[in-house]
């Protein structure tokens, strides 16, 4: 049998490798947000918006998915676009990811997912929205994201709004303190929640510049601390929703998931999609709005490394 390395299943977009191969910066960004978490034609949209901010901040986006069976590690416009209007894309995390490439499937990267390929590919730096987290609830559904375990295994900075508020944040926060993930909050004292700038929860850790965030990224490295690190970036106040409104749409949206027994992998998915429909499409332009905001911080971190 001939070696099977992982760069048998990578495909590395020609301006991604030749950042790579120069030591320019490389931000990565993953695909469940397009595949799942948005509908076409605004997770083309986003999808496109995002790669030209991290673009004209200096640095070269790398949109991962996996394609074919083939993990793409950057995709064309005509890729991301197929991409975007994909039926029935697989939605990835680590269980699945080797699963998608052995049977030469079609799928979004999850957080989790993403920081496996990043890390493959020699990118230290990721932007997403929200990550997944622990379930409102888990202690019965024991619905906990993968992306907590990934976050605490795979050296790469995640910069997202922090978790989905559709989450129970205060216990997402406990599992990755016990997991030894640094969570933090860029200029901000608390945690943000996602579609809101604030939450009661106080901030693990704060640091106000790029600069800081890559230097705390590098001295993990050089104590041989494994593992990457969360950082969250509030909403830009413009686009916000108030917590206090978004709470309701929340409340609403576990309801009707509950009624209609959604389980598993589609738990977040129909969450979101509900939420949407319940803020008229607010929800919706607030996430675009954040995932653009993460975008630029990303490429900021990724200069400063
Ligand atoms: N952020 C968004 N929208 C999304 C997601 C994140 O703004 O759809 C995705 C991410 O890929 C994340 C996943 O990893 O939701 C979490 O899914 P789960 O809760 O099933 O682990
Ligand atoms: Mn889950």
């Amino acid at each position: 049998m001939s070696p099977d390395t992982a760069m048998a299943h990578i495909d590395i977009f020609a301006p991604v490798a030749e950042a790579l191969a120069a030591g320019r910066p490389v931000v990565a960004l993953e695909s469940t947000i397009i595949t799942h978490g948005m509908p076409w034609p605004d997770n083309s949209r986003m999808a496109e918006n995002v790669e030209r901010i991290i673009a004209g901040e200096g640095a070269t986006p790398a949109t991962i998915a996996v394609v074919d069976g083939r993990i793409k590690i950057g995709l064309s416009p005509a890729e991301r676009e197929a991409l975007a209007q994909t039926q029935g894309a697989m939605k990835l995390s680590r269980a699945d990811l080797g699963f998608a490439v052995a049977e030469r499937r079609t799928g979004g990267t999850t957080v989790a997912a993403t920081m496996i390929a990043a890390k493959l590919a020699g990118i230290s730096v990721f932007a997403t929205g929200g990550i997944g987290g622990v379930h409102k609830g888990a202690e019965l559904s024991f619905d906990v994201s993968a992306d907590l375990d990934e976050l605490a295994r795979t050296p790469v900075i995640v910069v997202s709004a922090g978790a989905k508020a559709i989450l129970d944040i205060e216990k997402t926060l406990e599992v990755l303190e016990t997991r030894g993930v640094p969570v933090v909050a860029y200029q901000s004292d608390v945690m943000p929640a996602f579609w809101s700038r604030t939450s009661p929860y106080p901030a693990p850790l704060r640091l106000d510049t790029a600069e800081a965030i890559a230097g705390f990224f590098r001295t993990r490295l050089a104590l041989g601390l494994d593992g990457g690190m969360l950082v969250a970036n509030p909403v830009p106040e413009a686009d916000e929703i108030a917590a206090e409104a978004m709470a309701v749409h929340i409340a609403a949206a576990q309801k009707a998931a509950a009624e209609q027994g959604v389980s598993g992998k589609t738990v977040t998915p129909f969450l979101l999609q509900k939420i949407l429909e319940l803020t008229g499409g607010e929800s919706l332009k607030t996430n675009i709005a954040l995932v653009e905001n993460n975008a630029r911080l990303a490429a900021r971190i990724a200069k400063a490394l």
